[in-house]
């Protein structure tokens, strides 16, 4: 009786929590892992995420991606140049979508070609090191972690090869992130089933770039060269580059993120050094998942939303009036005077209720 007892009291407590939402570990034992079905997930470049559905069709799957290391010089600003280490050639690397409860397989390629060791850290994953262990690859080599997802939200990716090569290939943009949905699709602030209509992934990204003794940033025949030169900056804890998806001007003008006045925008938002702080200029975040999780009740009606480095969140907005809003880092000086800001370009039609200009500007009398 007494133990029955024992029993009984931790689950009312649990129930009273509102801990009773059904987990992972209520599910059946899984069957063979080789047994479920597996698609194969077609990456692409951010700020788009690969085809998915919201709302898991049938039982856990194994979800297989390819990431292949490029190691690729490219110009971040009209006046530097970075030797970006990169999964799938971008910066930030392709945005991963899977299900809470599903099987990530990912198979980790490094040709040849390329000059360093890599791996990778999941931060969705369960597991010392994120799998970085198991995934170390030296050029000509690829290896295979299959990682089962059990925490619905949104996290990041990188690489880690340890020491300080770990924020060097993370400042040179290795990093990326990973959407696990839950089975059922994101719920509202009350609990009620959520759809977005699109989505976008934004991360921030620092770079730690030397001049030399004219005051050019130095360009280097290597990745490996120009490392010695990036910890002095690192140590001062500046970047000489901030911006959104890996260049200046990613998300600007022609490149500008696109939503129609009424749909809903999911944004992934993620940074995985340093803090940030999102803000769409003229717009909130109607919901924000503050910290990443979908286990957790989205916050309602946020100006800015926090993203703390080495996390990332989503927020999510539903577009009231067409117009270009500006979408930044709001300490306004990375910013403006950095370049961590980016454009969302939204169609429809104005609605004066909401907005509507009652003189133009003209001379005071
Ligand atoms: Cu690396």
């Amino acid at each position: 009786m007494k133990n029955a007892l024992h029993l009984f009291l931790p689950l009312s407590l649990l129930s009273f929590a509102g801990c009773t939402s059904p987990s992972v570990f209520d599910a059946p034992k899984p069957v063979n892992v080789d047994d479920l079905p597996r698609t194969a997930q077609v990456m692409v470049p951010p700020p788009a995420l690969p085809e998915h559905d919201q709302v898991a069709q049938g039982g856990p799957q194994v979800v297989q991606v390819r990431l292949e290391i490029q190691e690729k010089k490219i110009k971040i600003s009209p006046h530097a140049n970075i030797w970006a280490l990169t999964f799938n050639g971008t910066v930030p690397a392709p945005l991963i979508v899977a299900h809470q409860g599903d099987y990530v397989e990912v198979n980790l390629v490094n040709p040849a070609t390329n000059s360093l060791t890599h791996n990778i850290d999941f931060h969705a994953a369960t597991g010392a090191m994120g799998g970085g262990d198991l995934t170390e690859v030296a050029p000509g080599q690829e290896a295979t972690i299959r990682f089962r997802v059990l925490k619905p939200g949104v996290f990041v990716y990188h690489c880690a090869p340890g020491g300080v090569m770990t924020p060097i290939h993370i400042a040179s943009g290795m990093n990326g992130a990973i959407m696990v949905l839950p089975r059922n699709g994101l719920t509202d602030e009350n609990g009620n089933p959520l759809k977005y209509d699109r989505a976008y992934y934004v991360a921030e990204q620092d770079y730690y770039l030397r001049k030399d003794e004219e005051g050019k940033f130095k360009d280097y025949e290597t990745p490996a060269a120009g490392f010695a030169d990036m910890i002095p900056v690192m140590r001062s804890l500046t970047p000489s580059h901030l911006v959104f998806n890996g260049v200046e001007g990613a998300l600007q003008n022609e490149h500008a993120m696109l939503a129609n006045v009424g749909e809903k925008v999911l944004f992934i938002t993620a940074s995985c050094n340093i803090d940030a702080r999102f803000h769409i200029i003229g717009g909130h975040a109607d919901l924000v998942w503050e910290g990443g999780s979908f286990n957790d009740r989205p916050v309602t009606d946020r100006e800015t939303w926090f993203v703390p480095g080495g996390s990332a969140v989503a927020a999510l907005y539903q577009f009231r009036l067409p117009g270009t809003y500006a979408f930044v880092d709001h300490n306004l000086i990375k910013a403006d005077v950095f370049d961590a800001k980016g454009q969302v370009k939204v169609s429809g039609e104005w609605d004066n209720r909401l907005m509507q200009q009652l003189a133009a500007p003209h001379a005071s009398k």
